[in-house]
C-alpha cells in the first residue's frame, strides 16, 4: 500500500517558476547542496522526521539543474528521510554519473551498505547538530563511523548554528584533530547577520576555519540567514544583500575551501520561498572574480566530490 503523507502545516512548497538568472555559471557547475524529498508514495518519510515536506523528486532537480545552467549536482540526505538512503541514491542512480551524495548513517550500517552506497556516488556522511532537526548523533558514534567511512575517501559533512558553535567547540575540534578527512561546514555555520562581521560569534567560525585545513564551508543559503530579505530595494541593492559581508569574507579567505549550493528545495522555510534563479544570481556578489567563481563553483566541488576526473583540470590550462 503506497503511504500518504500530509505536510507539516504552514509548509511551503519550492517555486515551481524559477527565473533564468542573469549571471551565467561557468562551464562545468556543481549545485553542491540539494536534497531529494520522496515522492513519499515511493520513497517514504522516515517516522522520526521532525518536518513532513512536500514531494521533490529527482526529475524536478534534474530540471532545475539543467534551467539554471549547472553541470552537476551533489545531493544530500535530507533529515525528513532519516537513515533511509533510498531516495537520494536513487536520484544518483538516475544522474548518468552527474550527482554524487551524502547520506546519513548509523553506526548499525554494513560494510556492503557503505560499499553499495560507494558504487552508487555516496562521497560523505552528514551529521546535524541543529536542534530542531534532529537528536544528537552521539559524539562516539560520529567517531566510529567517521573512522569507518575515511578508508572509502569520503568526508564528513556538519551542520550546526553559531550560537551552539562555542559548546560543540571542543568536539569539532577533536574531530578535525582526529580526522585526516574534509569536514565540510553546511552554510557557513549558520551566523546570525544581524550581527557584525567581524564580531565575536562569526570570529569563531573564521577562527575554527583558520585553524583546521581539512574545514570547508557552504557559503550557501543566504535566503535563509538573510533578514533584509529577497526584496531589491534600489539602486544597487540586491537580494539578501545583508549576507553578502559574510559569504564575501568565507569566499575571500579560504578561496580554496568553499562550496555552493542552492539548497533546493529548500525545507522549513517560513518567510518566503526563494526564486532558485535570484539564488544564482547572488553568487558575483559574494564571489566576485571570474576565478573565485571558477574555484567556488568548479574547481572545489570537483576536486572533492569526482577527483578523478582529471578532464576538468586540463580544459583549465
Ligand atoms: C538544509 C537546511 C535544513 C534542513 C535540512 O536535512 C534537513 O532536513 O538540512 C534546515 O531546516 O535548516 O540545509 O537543507
Amino acid at each position: 500500500m503506497k503511504m500518504e503523507f500530509q505536510k507539516t502545516p504552514g509548509w511551503l512548497d519550492w517555486y515551481a517558476v524559477p527565473s533564468a538568472p542573469t549571471f551565467k555559471v561557468p562551464v562545468g557547475s556543481v549545485d553542491a547542496h540539494c536534497h531529494v524529498f520522496g515522492p513519499g508514495a515511493e520513497f517514504p518519510f522516515a517516522p522520526e522526521r521532525k518536518y513532513t515536506p512536500c514531494d521533490a523528486s529527482k526529475q524536478q532537480l534534474y530540471a532545475l539543474r539543467d534551467h539554471l545552467g549547472f553541470a552537476r549536482n551533489v545531493v544530500v540526505q535530507a533529515t525528513c528521510h532519516g537513515a533511509d538512503n533510498r531516495a537520494m541514491v536513487d536520484a544518483l542512480e538516475n544522474s548518468a554519473g552527474r550527482a554524487r551524495g551524502i547520506a546519513t548513517v548509523r553506526r548499525t550500517v554494513t560494510d556492503q551498505e557503505l560499499q553499495a552506497m560507494h558504487a552508487a556516488g555516496v562521497r560523505g556522511v552528514r551529521f546535524n547538530f541543529v536542534k530542531r532537526l534532529v537528536d544528537f548523533t552521539p559524539k562516539d558514534e560520529l567517531m566510529e563511523i567517521a573512522a569507518r567511512i575515511a578508508p572509502l575517501g569520503w568526508h564528513v559533512v556538519i551542520y550546526f548554528e553559531a550560537v551552539d558553535l562555542p559548546e560543540l567547540w571542543d568536539f569539532f575540534t577533536a574531530i578535525c584533530d582526529n580526522l585526516a578527512t574534509t569536514i565540510v561546514v553546511d552554510h557557513m555555520g549558520r551566523p546570525d547577520v544581524s550581527k557584525p562581521v567581524d564580531g565575536p560569534e562569526f570570529e569563531l567560525f573564521v577562527k575554527f576555519m583558520r585553524d583546521h585545513p581539512n574545514v570547508w564551508s557552504k557559503v550557501s543559503c543566504p535566503e535563509r540567514l538573510s533578514v533584509t530579505g529577497p526584496k531589491a530595494l534600489h539602486g544597487e541593492q540586491h537580494a539578501y544583500r545583508d549576507v553578502v559581508p559574510f559569504a564575501r569574507r568565507i569566499v575571500e579567505t579560504f578561496p580554496d575551501r568553499v562550496l555552493w549550493g542552492t539548497d533546493w528545495p529548500h525545507p522549513n522555510l517560513k518567510d518566503h520561498m526563494p526564486d532558485d534563479g535570484l539564488l544564482v544570481d547572488f553568487i558575483p556578489h559574494i564571489a566576485v572574480t571570474p576565478e573565485l567563481q571558477r574555484k567556488l563553483l568548479v574547481d572545489n566541488p570537483m576536486s572533492l566530490y569526482w577527483p578523478e576526473e582529471r578532464k576538468w583540470k586540463e580544459e583549465k590550462l
